[in-house]
């Protein structure tokens, strides 16, 4: 512990396009590529990797990539590296207890990794930019604890050394199709069915899937904001489907009518969207507009807000997962060692990289066997334990890579 604070020296974008196995339809768009924004911190004490989980278009939130890119160019790398920004000066390799993410009190898991804790207080100077920010708080974190040779998994608290992993159905062209990917999962051993759903696909491929995987099969549904208060009465016949929960209906900001929602159905209502950090989390379950709560560490500004939320909500007894965003090994890994957490008592989106990739960015990321299957072992070396692979970084890279120095 008594090891100096690194400094960070440089700071690269890593713009990729990475191919998909298949097509994934949300109620938002159709992606067939994954364009990829990875940053890769290098220190005096080591280097690390954090991958940005903002999509293509600004459809699943009002972050991209390419503003990710821009506002890491522009004001976020400069500002870590100390060139400017309104708090650069004071924070950058002097992180110090007016640092909101290290002044939490004992035990806060920041207080061991104080770089990686500076890091939400330096950049908050810009407005938004979760995703961006996560990226670099990622990446400084994976840096900061390969020095000094410690896991994500140990820094986080985890519990576990497998974790559960269910998976993210999208839309299909038919029902039939539908089924066929539902059945090809289950063989595969996930533990859990999640259906993208919009209005016209909902009760009917909700209700083949039920029928098709039986009662006991663990379903949910998640509609990216596809519908609006006039659909509570439809949405309140997915009762009938016996599922886990029902994620995010209703746009980002509207909190009212997820509360609306909550009282008119049985079935428990979970936040994705909505929930930026930990006191909406808090916000949202107070007014009884999520009994479950949807962890996505980009989303969220990255994942020591992310353990916040997560220590929000267990302390309120409120269930949550690990929501995914399509990441490369880089971000599976991290997510993989968040959901190994007490909180996370249900599976989370968090696939083997074959649900996505033919070839993974690092080490593949595969599905246990016996009485793992369905489950995905967390890593426990050093950092997200995975290293990036320079051939593919190589053979997928869309653009030039971006220095920002100091
Ligand atoms: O990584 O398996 C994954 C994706 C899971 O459905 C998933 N993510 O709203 O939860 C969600 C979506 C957002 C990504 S859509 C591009
Ligand atoms: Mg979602």
């Amino acid at each position: 512990m008594s090891d100096p604070t690194p400094t960070i020296e440089r700071i690269e974008l890593h713009r990729l396009d990475v191919p998909l196995v298949r097509p994934f339809e949300t109620s938002f768009g159709r992606e067939t590529v994954r364009e990829v924004l990875l940053v890769h911190v290098v220190t005096d004490a080591g280097d690390g990797w954090g991958e940005c989980v903002a999509g293509r278009d600004p459809f699943y939130s009002g972050e991209y990539v390419d503003g990710a890119a821009s506002v890491i160019e522009r004001y976020l790398g400069p500002a870590l590296l100390g060139r400017h920004g309104r708090h650069a000066a004071t924070h950058h390799g002097a992180p110090d207890a007016a640092g909101t993410t290290v002044a939490e009190g004992p035990g806060s898991r920041g207080a061991s990794v104080p770089l990686a804790a500076s890091v939400a207080s330096t950049l908050a100077f810009v407005a938004g930019h979760r995703m961006a920010k996560g990226a670099l708080e990622a990446a400084v974190l994976d840096a900061e604890l390969r020095a000094q040779g410690r896991s994500m998994g140990e820094l986080f608290g985890a519990e576990r050394e497998w974790v559960d992993c269910g998976v993210s159905v999208g839309i299909a062209p038919t029902v039939e199709e539908l089924l066929d990917e539902v059945a090809g999962y289950i063989e595969e051993g996930y533990r859990r069915i999640k259906l993208k759903i919009k209005p016209g696909w909902d009760l009917v491929p909700v209700g083949a899937v039920r029928e098709e995987i039986g009662p006991r099969g663990m379903l949910q549904v998640d509609a990216n904001t596809a519908y609006t208060a006039e659909d509570i009465p439809l949405l309140a016949r997915l009762d009938a489907f016996d599922l886990l929960l029902i994620e995010q209906p209703f746009a980002e900001e509207d909190i009212a009518t997820h509360v609306r929602l909550a009282e008119a159905c049985v079935t428990p209502v979970c936040l994705d969207e909505s929930i930026l950090d930990v006191t909406t989390a808090i916000d949202a379950i107070d007014r009884g507009a999520t009994s479950v709560v949807n962890i996505k560490p980009g989303r969220m500004g990255g994942y020591l807000e992310a353990l916040r939320v997560h220590d929000a909500c267990r302390e309120r007894d409120v269930p949550v997962w690990c929501g995914g965003m399509l990441e490369t090994g880089v971000g599976r890994a991290a997510n993989v060692a968040l959901a190994a957490l007490p909180g996370f008592t249900l599976p989370g989106d968090t696939s083997a990289s074959a649900r996505y990739f033919a070839e993974d960015l690092t080490e593949p990321f595969v599905l246990g066997e016996g009485e793992h299957r369905g489950q995905l072992r967390v890593p426990d070396a050093a950092g997200t334990g995975v290293t990036v692979r320079d051939d593919l970084l190589r053979d997928w890279a869309s653009s030039a890579r971006v220095v920002i120095s100091r």
